[in-house]
């Protein structure tokens, strides 16, 4: 077999730049403000950190349109500040990985600017320019070239008025899609990344890098997606998740960019609506396209028939038959990569946990455990390893993000009643988790000195890292010992997964074996004691330990019975 990779042991923690400190009080978080705390990071044990984006960028999505891929924006920085924090970083043991967004740039990248000047530009065909649809005039409803919706609500297609034709924007209308069939535009992106490569970053995380190839005729025709009922637009996913070139582009990019590279980069492909069966292709090593990818099917589970924003209770049964399948699915072949959070998903002790007082600690370290005890690279959020919650928004004026926002504007003109929308929000709105990083029981959470951005969750006095570094029995001191757990227990890395009772809407369990050594995982995902049936329990009752996420209560209990959210981890040779 192939030795395993450098990062299969490795925990990757997310920091969302904007939202974890901010060293210069502007009420932004910003590199100065990443230095300054990665003394935290090292603490909790994590081998990468993932940045995410911030080249200069207008902020429309919050660097997520990006107008100069090789520079530093402002509110962030300099490049020679972006060079200390990577020097620190690796002084520190550490990677660095860099979001890399080439999906779409921003309107105002110059590549846009010229394409936009003229359909003579010579950049024209870098971005999808398409006329209106045949027989209609610009502008008139309808008359856009496909039926796609935008991510961000209304029409994937904008109007350029001056030339009368239109540009695909899968996201905001300020993130105009790359043409990716143009091997200019690839050689363009190729040439970037190995520029970042040189300066000494580790590899990077692909936003929606299943989406760069479209589904195109020869004669550039894009095919109008399926209706979706009771919207005038239609869902074009069809023509643009995992599209006809996706593999071709990917292998390509790794031939160009990675393959003559040190061997010690990481790749995460981030891919809403990937199968497994497509992401055993992506992360197959001997196709060299990417390590790893970011699979949503666990993250869709509570999505009603609405959509996001119409959530649904979790049923803890589906969770399981999901994850459990992607663990089967990429067993011989591929990688998984493990999260509960991250800026687009709101917070896991809110959502799948408890986050009222008395379950909080508990919930998320329960949650923590099954985790980070499945085979793959566990991800952390900037946040999550503090137990941080769902913010308290109360009005539509809280929200910051362009999608919450746009999805609150086009619902209630549709007719919605806005507290119904507003309830939606509150709950998987992407602001849940963006508020700022707590960091103390202080003003502002010790995030800044100035006005933050976006309000400062008020149980900071409670949540925060300065309270949890002291006290051991904390959600980030449990996400250490996890974090830790996989450096020194090869069967935590490589072992392999067996799912047990899986129709218990209660208790999550598993075993994993690695030759002689086999740990059992169980867990309570709920506030109500349980005596699950486990396979082989009286065997296990006398094992070791290895971790548990609630303190003991002193009696000489059947250790099978559980208490609310508790966590075990058992082992035996
Ligand atoms: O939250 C979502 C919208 O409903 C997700 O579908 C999200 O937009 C999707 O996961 C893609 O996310 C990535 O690309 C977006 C950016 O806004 C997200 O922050 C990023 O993670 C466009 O670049």
């Amino acid at each position: 077999g192939r030795a395993p990779a450098w990062w299969s042991d490795a925990v990757v923690y997310q920091i969302y730049p904007r939202s974890f400190a901010d060293s210069d009080g502007d009420g932004i978080g910003d590199l100065g403000g990443i230095i300054a705390h990665l003394d935290h990071l090292q603490a909790l044990g994590v081998d990468v950190v993932w940045l995410s984006p911030v080249y200069r960028s207008p902020q429309d999505d919050n660097g997520y349109d990006i107008s100069d891929y090789q520079d530093i924006d402002p509110v962030f920085g300099t490049l020679q500040q972006f060079d200390e924090l990577l020097a620190a970083v690796h002084d520190r043991g550490m990677k660095l990985v860099m979001d890399l967004v080439v999906n779409h740039t921003s309107d105002e990248h110059p590549w846009f600017v010229e394409s936009r000047s003229s359909p003579d530009s010579p950049k024209r065909d870098w971005y999808w320019w398409r006329k209106p649809r045949p027989g209609m005039a610009a502008g008139a409803p309808g008359a856009e070239p496909t039926n796609w919706h935008s991510f961000f609500s209304g029409s994937a297609w904008e109007l350029d008025e001056d030339s009368g034709e239109y540009y695909l924007h899968l996201f905001s209308r300020k993130q105009p899609d790359l043409n990716w069939e143009n091997p200019e535009v690839r050689r363009a992106v190729y040439a970037m990344m190995g520029w970042w490569l040189d300066r000494g970053v580790d590899g990077f995380r692909m936003d929606v890098i299943n989406m760069i190839s479209k589904d195109v005729t020869a004669d550039g025709h894009l095919h109008d997606g399926r209706p979706v009922p009771g919207s005038p637009y239609g869902d074009g996913s069809d023509s643009y998740i995992c599209g006809p070139r996706i593999h071709e582009f990917l292998q390509e990019m790794h031939r160009e960019v990675f393959a003559h590279r040190s061997a010690e980069l990481i790749t995460v492909g981030e891919m809403p609506g990937v199968t497994v069966e497509e992401a055993r292709l992506f992360t197959d090593p001997a196709r060299a396209e990417v390590d790893m990818v970011f699979q949503f099917e666990h993250v869709g589970l509570d999505h009603g028939p609405g959509g996001k924003f119409d959530p649904r209770p979790l049923r803890l049964t589906d969770l399981k038959a999901s994850l459990g399948r992607w663990q089967e699915g990429l067993e011989e072949v591929g990688w998984n990569s493990l999260y509960w959070n991250n800026h687009d998903q709101p917070r896991v002790v809110s959502r799948f946990g408890d986050d009222g007082p008395a379950h909080r600690v508990a919930s998320a370290t329960c949650l923590a455990t099954l985790l980070h005890l499945h085979r793959g690279t566990p991800y952390v959020y900037q946040g999550e390893e503090l137990g941080m919650t769902n913010a308290p928004f109360t009005a539509i004026e809280d929200f910051r993000d362009i999608e919450s926002i746009n999805h609150y504007r086009h619902a209630v003109a549709a007719g919605t009643d806005p507290a119904a929308v507003l309830a939606g929000l509150r709950w998987t709105g992407r602001d849940n988790a963006r508020t700022p990083v707590q960091w103390t029981a202080g003003e502002n959470a010790g995030f800044t000195t100035g006005t933050p951005w976006i309000p400062v969750h008020p149980n900071h006095d409670v949540v925060n890292a300065e309270t949890e570094h002291a006290d051991p029995d904390s959600v980030f001191h449990h996400y250490r010992r996890l974090i830790g757990l996989r450096h020194t227990e090869p069967v935590v890395v490589h072992g392999d997964f067996t799912m047990l009772v899986p129709d218990h809407e209660q208790v999550y369990a598993f075993t994993r074996r690695l030759g002689e050594v086999e740990l059992l995982v169980v867990a309570n995902v709920s506030g109500r004691e349980v005596r699950p049936d486990l396979p082989d329990a009286d065997a296990w009752a006398g094992t070791e330990v290895l971790l548990t996420n609630l303190p003991a209560d002193g009696s000489a209990r059947d250790p099978f019975l559980l208490r609310p959210w508790e966590a075990r981890v058992h082992r035996r040779t």
